[in-house]
């Protein structure tokens, strides 16, 4: 393998206007906004990373300007001028600042795009090269699509209806206190056979379980974090008061989170997101534990741009991801995204993994210059927000 050495790094904010706005238990986004990373190496390889972030921070606690304070401050700088011979060694260099797990996977990204470049290859081969013997990619991944919040039942009918009829095979629908159960029945009524599962962002507590147990009569894949975003023990209190099984995605935070989980019970399915768990590397350490433990995995998405998408995806063709992800197509987020080509639903509900080297999309400047003017100029804190 050839060894890089990060020669610079530059930071590009962006606003990309979403198709339509999506709404979970923690409110209403109308636009993506990404910190995307942008790494030059000295023999000339540019890799690329997304710090997938929100303008609101109710998911996780970053936000656009949080992500490049800490890049621009402390990571970045620690970056610069290292000699990398294996992308998992890049973690260690940045390892004294804590937490700030979306910004710190932004910046893993490029390296292991930039490294993948580095040596002609693919990044979802490089990924493959780290996972367990005989795991190779499948080129393509099995994904779904995520629905938000309707201002009606009959709208999210609806809405579903369209995504089945665009070829999407997995339905996921966010929820939140008073929108539920309802919201299940409605949509299990219309579509008995479709896969269907529920996202309620962190918004219930325990003693609520009784009321959480009547979505059992829905036939659900799984329940995604229904309570609090910090919380693993009530998860596995919880998990035994359902039928239905549950999936992390806020709580799982590192290995050792995951570790815990399923040592509680906590956990039935996991949603790995790469910024949440702080990178590729964490990633790949987490895919180890699932397959060992035999945990079914997918991987989960917000809403990035074509930077973030295509790297994920990469590891979604690893094969013991065995659940639909959540990467949809490009025409299901933006009218024009920051890469090119943009993704398309295959048959079976599948996105290809593109065939160029690293993350395999080109970034063009003309949207990458116009999106960061739209940030600048509109910077919608406040307004963004509908609750
Ligand atoms: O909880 O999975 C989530 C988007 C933003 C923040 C959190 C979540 C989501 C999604 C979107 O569900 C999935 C996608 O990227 O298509
Ligand atoms: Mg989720």
């Amino acid at each position: 393998m050839n060894a890089i050495t990060i020669q610079s790094i530059d930071l590009h904010t962006v606003l990309l206007p979403y198709l339509a706005p999506f709404e979970t238990s923690f409110g209403a986004e109308t636009d993506k906004v990404a910190v995307l990373v942008e790494l030059m190496t000295e023999s000339g390889a540019v890799g690329w990373g997304e710090c997938s972030i929100e303008l609101w921070p109710g998911y996780g606690h970053e936000t656009a300007e949080t992500a490049e304070h800490m890049l621009r401050e402390f990571m970045a700088p620690a970056a610069v001028g290292a000699t990398i011979c294996d992308p998992r060694e890049f973690p260690a260099l940045i390892r004294r600042f804590r937490g700030n797990h979306h910004a710190r996977a932004g910046l893993e990204a490029a390296v292991w795009d930039a490294f993948a470049k580095a040596n002609d290859m693919r990044l979802t081969d490089l990924f493959a090269l780290c996972a367990p013997e005989d795991h190779e990619s499948e080129g393509k991944a099995t994904v779904g699509v995520s629905i938000g919040i309707q201002p009606s039942l009959e709208a999210t009918v609806d809405v579903v209806r369209s995504r089945l009829d665009q070829g999407y095979g997995r339905i996921k629908l966010k929820i939140k206190r008073g929108w539920d159960v309802e919201v299940a029945r409605a949509v299990r009524a219309e579509f008995p056979d479709v896969l269907l599962m529920l996202d309620a962002n962190s918004d219930y507590r325990l003693e609520e379980a009784d009321h959480l147990a009547q979505l059992d009569a829905f036939d659900l894949l799984m329940i995604e974090q229904p309570l609090s975003h910090d919380d693993i023990y009530e998860h596995g209190l919880l998990q035994k008061r359902l039928k239905t099984r549950l999936c992390l995605d806020e709580s799982v935070k590192s290995a050792s989170d995951l570790r815990i989980a399923l040592q509680v019970g906590a956990i039935g399915i996991l949603n790995l997101k790469p910024a949440r768990v702080g990178g590729f590397s964490e990633c790949l350490e987490i895919y180890r534990i699932c397959v060992e433990n035999e945990l079914p995995l997918w991987i989960g998405g917000m809403l990035e741009t074509g930077v973030g998408r295509a790297a994920n995806l990469a590891l979604a063709s690893l094969p013991a991801v065995n659940l639909p992800s959540d990467i949809s197509a490009t025409d299901r987020y933006f009218a024009a995204d920051i890469s090119e080509p943009p993704f398309v639903l295959g048959a079976d509900s599948a996105l290809a993994v593109p065939e160029g080297e690293g993350i395999g999309v080109e970034v063009r400047r003309d949207r990458l210059e116009e999106a960061k003017r739209r940030w600048i100029e509109k910077y919608p804190y406040g307004k963004a927000v509908a609750r």
